[in-house]
């Protein structure tokens, strides 16, 4: 009906239910993760860019610049994600990795 809108809850309104349960309105953006690319002595600098390229989707120059980066500063980012897809690449990567007999190591952190 016209003139009779809900009204607007104002932002970020908390209230406690009789259990006690804290209740919140406001929802966050997920948070997102970053794969970080560590550095080692032992994998193929070719292998770390077919990686970054197959399963991290860079072109073979930004490939080739994150690897570089990692091979001289020590660890890099691979790319950001949601957490499972930052999680499921890092695995992958890492499976990978070992079944070619490769240390390489990746991790997946929160921004
Ligand atoms: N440091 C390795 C080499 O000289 C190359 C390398 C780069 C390894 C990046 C891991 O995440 C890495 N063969």
């Amino acid at each position: 009906m016209a003139g009779d809108k809900k009204k607007k809850p104002p932002p970020s309104r908390r209230g406690e239910r009789e259990t006690g349960t804290l209740v919140r309105d406001r929802v966050e953006r997920p948070r997102r993760y970053k794969v970080l690319l560590h550095n080692d002595d032992y994998t193929p600098m070719e292998f770390v860019v077919y990686v970054l390229e197959g399963i991290f989707r860079r072109s073979k120059a930004e490939a080739t610049r994150i690897m570089l980066t990692v091979h001289n500063e020590g660890a890099g980012i691979a790319g950001v994600y949601s957490k499972e897809v930052a999680e499921t690449k890092a695995t992958r990567t890492v499976s990978l990795a070992r079944s070619e007999g490769y240390p390489l190591l990746l991790t997946a952190e929160p921004e």
